[in-house]
């Protein structure tokens, strides 16, 4: 029996959408097909903290932007941007990435990155959350990615969630009405 070849494979999957059965045509034969290719998600140091997720996506024969990320099992999703100003980290919130044709878009500590509040205990559980990102070719092409979840690292090398945004707070756009996370009495 003949084993599936990796591109195969990805087209198979993309074929759980409409639209991604068609892009998945449209790229073959065309080079690298945009593509979500890697990705994970880092929980927060305590509940009532966000989970912080990084990924990387491959860019297609065409430049697109990813304007969404969502996921069912979790409360809220935001795409966020670290930056320095004045010597200072602070992140905004980011409506939109560019994925250059053929180039890359990397979310990643640091840098651009997802928060992801409240994310479902069976997901948790399970290991992996089930991502939709949303991009501007075909009528909002949707491509689905399960990443992987991870516990808050809890060394100090300087890696890891709590660096990203434990040490940073958001500036009251909200986040207190999504804390529905019991208190930890101990
Ligand atoms: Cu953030």
């Amino acid at each position: 029996m003949k084993p599936f070849t990796p591109r195969l494979f990805a087209c198979t999957a993309l074929a759980a959408t409409a639209l991604g059965l068609a892009a998945c045509g449209e790229n073959l034969g065309k080079g690298q097909p945009l593509n979500v290719v890697s990705g994970h998600i880092v929980m927060g140091a305590t509940p009532d903290r966000p989970a912080v997720g990084y990924f990387r996506v491959q860019g297609g024969p065409v430049p697109v932007e990813l304007v969404a990320v969502t996921a069912d099992l979790a409360q809220r999703v935001e795409m966020h941007e670290s930056v320095k100003e004045n010597g200072v980290m602070t992140m905004k919130p980011l409506d939109r990435a560019a994925v250059p044709a053929k180039g890359e878009l990397v979310f990643k500590q640091g840098g651009k990155h997802l928060m992801i509040w409240n994310i479902n205990p069976a997901a948790v559980r399970a290991g992996k959350l089930p991502m939709a990102f949303v991009f501007t070719n075909n009528n909002n092409e949707r491509i689905l990615f399960d990443m992987p979840i991870k516990q808050a690292s809890t060394d100090t090398s300087g890696d890891g969630a709590a660096m990203d945004h434990g040490a940073m707070e958001h500036d009251g756009t909200g986040d207190a009405a999504v804390k529905t996370a019991e208190p930890a009495k101990k």
